[in-house]
């Protein structure tokens, strides 16, 4: 048997956690013949609804899950830590100004980014969920002192599996069908799937998809909008989708990206595309299954190009709005 993994996750008493927890300790994370220990981080006022998950964590009797610290303490929720893996933060409430989230949330990520830096695993790797997430995600970076930059993430991979799917839906295939597709920039509403360089069956998305029209219009906002879409359907925000893009993102990071494939993750931009550096920005990326790199000669035809500059300059305000939570 192979020594347990450490994963934490921040949020665990949260409806993503909830969905989460099982994915990681049934072995769909990792795989089938590695344990994981799960520390389990909440805020104060959370831990009797943790506790209620971890009871249930216990009922599943899990093979693989070799161990469960619940707490509200970082130094605590992040020691030893392989993978950290950040979903809590305080959602949007009505009349809160986008910059007031920034804020509130930007303080949340100052301490884990520093607590990760002080008590994880030497390679600690940090995937961020909680939105606004690349932003927090910057935050948390920049604050992980001694930590290398190019092992943070923010999440954008379920936004890859939405566009997927609609592509699929369109041209009646099988969302595994659909290859090569990006998400650039912030996971935002600005967010731009790429569909120029999109590939299904093989071939460019375009020969398949004859109706420009849809592709530039619909196909990205039905993208943009899906999450206020699944709220306003469902009552609450999107949870299973949401815990299985977490999982898609740490296996595309520890298992070798396909042939001629790439996947979308948000990684600090070191120049590449024009994306200016420091900043969390979504962009293909391809893994041997320990590092990755950025895909480069992907072409941005005018109409992709004026869609990323767009959302990489929602990035670089979001940047500037929690400049004093940026160390220099
Ligand atoms: P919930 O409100 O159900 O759960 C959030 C949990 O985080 C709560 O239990 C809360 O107590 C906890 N929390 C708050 N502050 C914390 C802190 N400082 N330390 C530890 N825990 C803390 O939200 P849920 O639906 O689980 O969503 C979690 C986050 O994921 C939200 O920010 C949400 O916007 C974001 N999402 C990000 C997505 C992405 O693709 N990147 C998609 C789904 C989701 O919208």
């Amino acid at each position: 048997m192979k020594a347990p993994i450490t994963v934490s996750v921040t949020g665990a008493a949260g409806q993503i956690g909830y969905a989460l927890l099982t994915r990681i300790a049934s072995g769909s994370m990792f795989g089938l013949d590695q344990p994981v220990n799960l520390r389990l981080i909440e805020i104060e006022p959370a831990m009797g609804a943790l506790e209620g998950t971890v009871m249930e964590l216990d009922d599943c009797a899990f093979p693989l899950l070799n161990e469960i610290v619940p707490t509200c303490d970082l130094n605590e929720g992040f020691r030893d830590s392989n993978w950290a893996l950040l979903v809590g933060s305080v959602p949007r409430k009505a009349g809160m100004e986008r910059n007031d989230l920034l804020g509130i949330n930007g303080k949340i990520f100052t301490g884990q980014g520093q607590a990760i830096a002080a008590n994880a695993a030497s390679g600690v790797r940090t995937l961020v969920v909680g939105n606004p997430c690349n932003t927090n995600c910057l935050i948390a970076m920049n604050n992980a002192a001694g930590l290398p930059k190019d092992q943070f993430f923010a999440m954008t991979r379920l936004d890859e599996n939405r566009a997927k799917s609609q592509l699929a839906a369109k041209a009646g295939v099988h969302s595994s069908d659909v290859t090569n597709l990006c998400i650039w920039g912030n996971h935002s509403a600005t967010q731009y799937p790429d569909f120029t360089n999109t590939r299904i069956k093989g071939q460019v998305v375009t020969d398949v998809i004859l109706d420009r029209e849809w592709l530039e219009g619909e196909f990205i906002s039905t993208v943009q909008q899906r999450g206020a879409a699944i709220i306003k359907a469902r009552g609450a925000s999107s949870a299973a989708s949401a815990a299985n893009g977490v999982v898609d993102t740490v296996r595309s990071l520890t298992t070798p990206t396909p042939e001629g494939d790439w996947t979308s993750v948000a990684v600090c931009s070191d120049g590449s595309y024009g994306i200016p550096e420091g900043l969390i920005a979504s962009m293909p990326i391809r893994s041997d299954g320990k590092t990755w790199e950025v895909v480069q000669g992907v072409v941005l035809d005018e109409f992709s190009r004026a869609k990323v500059d767009a959302s990489v300059a929602e990035l670089a305000s979001e940047r500037e709005a929690v400049a004093d939570l940026i160390p220099s």
